[in-house]
């Protein structure tokens, strides 16, 4: 079907990043850009993996980019052949997302070129590929491929040591040593269908290539198959180990590798596809990819989260943000409760990091990372951001101050268990984690004696360009909300387990039963003020009255950052994504329809969606409030981001670019969540109260409720639950 297919029937060379994000294959552990074979690193070729970072001298910590096994390049008659500088000869390239392959096509007047590739989710992490040449006319063919490990790096170069061996019959070996010693593994196998002789690599520049020649005529096939498996490891003692299990795995035929991938990936696809009648073909496509984009994503092996750029890259410094509970969590929460789960326990093994980051600052409890790298290191730097104009890096707060960020954890915990229903999360550290989270809260806020009520100053909310402000709307109802269910949780799971409860509470007993619901009850929470309104910090609604629209126009510098305390929307109103908005968009049940209403007209104009996570939250308010126009609107917008590739390449003088998942994830929330209306209830389960847009005319899509695979239909005047399974 089109709308699984994105397809490009030529190449522009000014395109390379937008293809390079677009066209990328992963399986939540390793990502491939869609670059060429023939492209290096100025093409941004990316082969990037989750979950193991890295930092050279004082630059940024961010992860690791493997070297690439598929650098394939070609001459004929002395002539290079490459999509770079062969402008006139024909290209085409895709991926289609229900097989998750990649493909490309390219027709230089000498040979066509066709070549396929996928990344198996197995046991170990393979990127396997086919690479076709047809000959059309005779000549002198070479072929120089192999491993090319100078790789594309933003705060590299991250291998302090590397070391290639020739294992022989096409098989070769990487073994490099990251600045921070973990030894990453890399074995290829390289296996032409035509005799070749020996394949002699040879090492130059940190690439490991074998150069053939060969004589060709018209009609002849050379078919070149590469297999790249990957490893990383602590500890040296362990490679003879590994080493076996990836022959073992480089010995499978393609055919069968990619038979294996393609039940896998259909499994999958089937189980999360949602089928819409009545958008126009862009927006199917833009769903398709959404949920091939989550798919992608998803850590079904190891504990790892999502970074805020997926497997696009080292942007944010592959690190996992809140867009991970907020954005992305609810697909896997319904879908692949395994999924979600890994997602949860990444952050309770986060734990320890974020005591330490709250002790760092001064505060008991659990701070967590703002940019969270493995096992919940932080990563975010004070100086976030460089300026546009001076290139001079700019003092942001995000790191001290972006508190929301462990309320976001917790209730990205609330979330996996309303869904699932898997208490075993909670007696696995979640009960911990959720009273240190707390505790850090109690332990933030300033208690203020005479109107003996506790405030969250010196903060910063979703809006990232205000910072330093007191008392966020988002995040203090955010406290409030998980720390009651914090309370409710635990007194509930007493009484299932009351040992292992109690057990879990010895340390907290004074917090948890004096000092939590004191706090909880006195916590400060902006009201409702005239005409319904809540404002978005104290303050906020005596700041300059000028719209985001008028504003972006006073820029001077293209890119230049509005936020800080020197940025053009400091004195304003304008923010930079839905805040207020998505307090009331992820607690409409917590808000009457006027609060949501009033609130919703009232910022639409100051929000610049400057922030990837903006516009799928205004379509799940805008559903809640009855505006399906903009419902519609903002969804299209979400959906279609990565695939229009119009975002943000920079915030200031910084690289930001890369995929959005979070767009992707939001755009599905809105289908889900807002179009559909799904909603957990505590006596009839899974309910449906739907908000279609007239572009809607159904939808259709499965979920789990507690181990039973259902299907929902939902048209303008149906409402079906079905069980599947
Ligand atoms: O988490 C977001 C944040 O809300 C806005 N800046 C980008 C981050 C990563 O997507």
């Amino acid at each position: 079907m089109k709308k699984n297919k994105i397809s490009f029937s030529s190449f522009d060379v000014d395109k390379q990043d937008y293809y390079g994000n677009l066209l990328l294959i992963g399986n939540g552990h390793i990502g491939y850009r869609g670059s060429f074979e023939e492209m290096d690193k100025d093409s941004k070729v990316g082969f990037n993996l989750i979950g193991k970072y890295d930092q050279k001298d004082n630059f940024w910590r961010e992860s690791i980019n493997l070297p690439n096994p598929l650098f394939v390049r070609l001459c004929f008659n002395d002539q290079k052949l490459s999509v770079l500088s062969s402008s006139s000869d024909n290209h085409q390239m895709g991926l289609l997302l229900d097989k998750a392959i990649f493909y490309r096509h390219s027709s230089f007047s000498s040979l066509n070129i066709d070549s396929e590739r996928f990344i198996v989710d197995g046991d170990t992490d393979e990127l396997i590929s086919r690479y076709v040449i047809e000959v059309k006319e005779a000549g002198q063919l070479a072929i120089n491929y192999g491993l090319d490990s100078d790789v594309w790096e933003l705060n590299g170069p991250h291998y302090q040591k590397r070391s290639f061996s020739n294992e022989g019959q096409g098989q070769i070996r990487f073994v490099g040593t990251t600045n921070q010693e973990a030894i990453v593994i890399e074995k290829v196998s390289y296996h032409f269908s035509v005799k070749v002789g020996d394949q002699n690599f040879n090492e130059n520049s940190n690439r490991y290539l074998n150069k053939i020649s060969i004589r060709v005529k018209p009609l002849d096939k050379i078919t070149l198959t590469i297999k790249a498996v990957v490893s990383i490891i602590e500890d040296e003692s362990f490679i003879n180990e590994k080493d076996l299990q990836m022959n073992a795995q480089l010995k499978i035929p393609y055919q069968k590798c990619l038979n294996k991938h393609m039940l896998a990936w259909k499994h999958d696809w089937e189980l999360a596809k949602i089928e819409l009648k009545g958008p126009d073909n862009d927006v199917q496509k833009g769903v398709a990819y959404s949920i091939y984009h989550l798919l992608t994503l998803a850590p079904h092996k190891y504990i790892t989260s999502i970074p805020a750029r997926g497997l696009s890259g080292q942007t944010y410094k592959g690190a996992v943000f809140w867009d991970t509970e907020i954005f992305l969590a609810p697909f896997y929460n319904l879908l692949f409760p395994k999924v979600a789960r890994n997602l949860v326990i990444y952050r309770i093994n986060g734990l320890a990091e974020a005591i330490k980051k709250a002790h760092k600052y001064g505060y008991d409890g659990a701070f967590y990372a703002w940019e969270s790298q493995e096992n919940g290191f932080e990563a975010c730097s004070e100086y976030n951001i460089a300026d546009a104009k001076t290139k001079k890096p700019i003092r942001t707060y995000f790191v001290d101050k972006q508190i929301h960020i462990s309320g976001d954890v917790a209730l990205g915990m609330f979330n996996y268990y309303e869904a699932t229903k898997d208490t075993s999360i909670f007696y696995l550290g979640g009960i911990k984690t959720l009273l240190e989270i707390m505790r850090f809260y109690y332990s933030y806020a300033h208690h203020d004696i005479k109107t003996n009520q506790y405030f969250l100053n010196d903060v910063i909310g979703p809006d990232e360009y205000h910072e330093r402000v007191n008392n966020n709307a988002f995040t203090n109802y955010l406290v409030k909300i998980v720390g009651e269910k914090t309370r409710a949780i635990i007194f509930s799971l007493h009484q299932e387990n009351k040992q292992m409860v109690e057990e879990a509470l010895k340390p907290y007993q004074e917090f948890f039963y004096q000092k939590l619901p004191i706090f909880l009850e006195h916590l400060f929470l902006p009201a409702a003020q005239k005409k319904h309104l809540i404002p978005q910090f104290d303050g906020y609604f005596k700041l300059e009255d000028i719209t985001a629209y008028e504003l972006v126009k006073k820029r001077i510098t293209p890119n230049e950052y509005l936020g800080g305390s020197t940025g053009l929307a400091n004195k304003t109103r304008v923010i930079k994504q839905a805040d207020v908005v998505t307090l009331l968009a992820l607690f409409r049940d917590f808000f009457s329809a006027r609060i949501k209403r009033a609130n919703y007209d009232f910022y639409l104009p100051y929000t610049e969606h400057g922030s990837s996570l903006s516009n799928s939250m205004y379509s799940l308010l805008a559903s809640e409030v009855a505006d399906p126009i903009r419902a519609y609107d903002f969804f299209k917008r979400s959906a279609l981001l990565d695939l229009k590739g119009d975002s943000k390449n920079y915030a200031g003088a910084t690289y930001i670019g890369g995929l959005h998942p979070a767009s992707a994830g939001g755009a599905v929330l809105d289908l889900i969540y807002g179009f559909a209306g799904l909603r957990f209830t505590d006596n009839q389960g899974i309910i449906f109260k739907p908000h279609l847009p007239a572009e809607i005319k159904s939808i259709k899509f499965r979920f789990y409720e507690q181990g039973i695979l259902y299907e929902a239909f939902i048209t303008k005047r149906k409402i079906l639950k079905r069980r599947i399974l």
